[in-house]
């Protein structure tokens, strides 16, 4: 049978990409004609190691095609933004929307696979708003029997940098409606997922990738919050982490100038909106990682007005290692509080993995763009926000005589 994908994005992509190489005739939908384009000519839109090889294969074969219009498929996997509002709620207009371009072309007997990340109960109500959008057809409610289009959750849990590796090696968790609608959905995954299966029902399923994110950040917050604490007691967090980590039952992670990137910053913010009164640790985790940037920045800054007109290179924009990613960095936004808090400041930003300014950082005068080895050369103080492998083997020597800030303690 045909899958069609609605959203070729981080996920969607090599989602598409998998099942195509694996002989699935695969149809890619977006809302952007340029990123249509892109794939249309197997070129890859964005930074993903082995993506590339893939793609461009399944185009010339013809099992990967892109279309603008949702076309009729067997099974429509929607991997669309879920993005946060302003007062933390989920926006699920990307999904309402998917639901609407799918819903005129169902005939009865398709899946329907959500894989965005959202809060417990969206794909209850997807499986709604289809039945709403189609009352010819019969879709399936808790407790209902067997529907006519089958509706169920497969949350993506591949990491950034290796997803097409951990997409084929992740166990995955399959929540379905109803059990029938899991066994369908756990079907196309059982395609290219050499990992477990796990079924279950959809709201778990939504939960639990919640959770699974949510844990990380809590972790993370809790090795950002040493990081603080240590900094106010004038000890070492690198040094104090490394000892205790030594001890069986401890594995702290690692500090930095925050949590980025669209997922551990958004979706345990999720988890608060449905239970706001009792989600406390998860909502003040969120909380110490997104005041981080600003702690980060600060303590730049009071070291800094000390000396008289310094050049402080910024190495790494990107939310974390190795990827071509800004979006929500932290890195980004600690060089943008220090352009603002040091106007008479000339701050020189470097990353090898992006080309040019970012649109936040074209404003600010002070703020200018170079190759690493020149930022550092030039620069009486270096700040190193994000642990790219080119930063790791840069050589000591070109630090020597410069006051270094290692946000991420790679040159210890
Ligand atoms: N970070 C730290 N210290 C650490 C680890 C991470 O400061 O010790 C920072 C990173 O620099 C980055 C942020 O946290 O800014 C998140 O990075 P990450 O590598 O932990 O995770 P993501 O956002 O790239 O991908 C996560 C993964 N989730 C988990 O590991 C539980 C991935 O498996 C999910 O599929 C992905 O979110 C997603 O799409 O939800």
């Amino acid at each position: 049978g045909t899958v069609a994908v609605i959203g070729l994005g981080y996920i969607g992509l090599p989602t598409a990409v998998a099942l195509a190489t694996r002989g699935v005739d695969v149809i890619g939908i977006d809302v952007d004609q340029n990123r249509l384009d892109a794939v249309a000519h197997g070129k890859v839109p964005f930074v993903e190691p082995d993506l590339a090889a893939g793609l461009s294969g399944s185009v010339a074969m013809g099992k990967l095609t892109v279309a603008s219009e949702v076309p009729h498929a067997d099974a429509y996997i929607i991997a669309v933004p879920t993005p946060f509002n302003a007062d933390h709620s989920a926006d699920l207009s990307c999904v309402r929307m998917a639901a609407e371009h799918v819903a005129p072309k169902l005939r009865g007997g398709e899946i329907v696979v959500l894989e965005s990340t959202s809060p417990p109960g969206t794909t209850e109500s997807l499986s709604r708003w289809i039945a709403e959008l189609r009352p010819d057809l019969t879709l399936p409610h808790v407790g209902d029997g067997l529907p006519d289009v089958h509706v169920a959750h497969c949350p993506e849990r591949v990491l950034p940098g290796r997803i097409m590796i951990e997409m084929v090696t992740n166990d995955r968790v399959v929540g379905g409606i109803t059990r029938e609608c899991a066994d369908r959905a756990a079907a196309i995954y059982r395609v290219f997922c050499q990992g477990e299966i796990l079924l279950t029902d959809a709201a778990s399923a939504e939960m639990a990738k919640l959770v699974e994110n949510a844990y990380r950040d809590v972790n993370i917050a809790f090795a950002n919050e040493l990081a603080t604490v240590s900094d106010d007691l004038k000890l070492d967090v690198w040094e104090i982490i490394r000892l205790a980590n030594h001890h069986p039952r401890v594995s702290i992670l690692t500090p930095g100038p925050g949590v980025g990137g669209h997922c551990i910053a958004v979706d345990p913010w999720f988890i608060v909106g449905a239970s706001p009164q009792l989600s406390r640790l998860i909502r003040t985790a969120r909380e110490i990682n997104d005041g981080r940037p600003d702690i980060v920045a600060h303590q730049i800054i009071e070291k800094s007005v000390r000396f008289r007109e310094p050049t402080i290179a910024c190495l790494g924009l990107t939310f974390k290692a190795n990827v071509d990613d800004v979006r929500e960095s932290p890195a980004l936004d600690v060089v943008e509080r220090i352009a603002k808090g040091l106007p008479e400041v000339e701050i020189l930003v470097a990353d090898p993995f992006v080309p040019t300014l970012p649109a936040t950082l074209e404003g600010a005068a002070n703020v200018r763009m170079t190759r690493p080895n020149d930022a550092v050369e030039k620069a009486d103080i270096v700040v190193l926000l994000v642990d790219h492998d080119q930063f790791k083997s840069m050589s000591r020597c070109r630090l020597s005589g410069k006051v270094v800030y290692d946000i991420r303690g790679i040159w210890r």
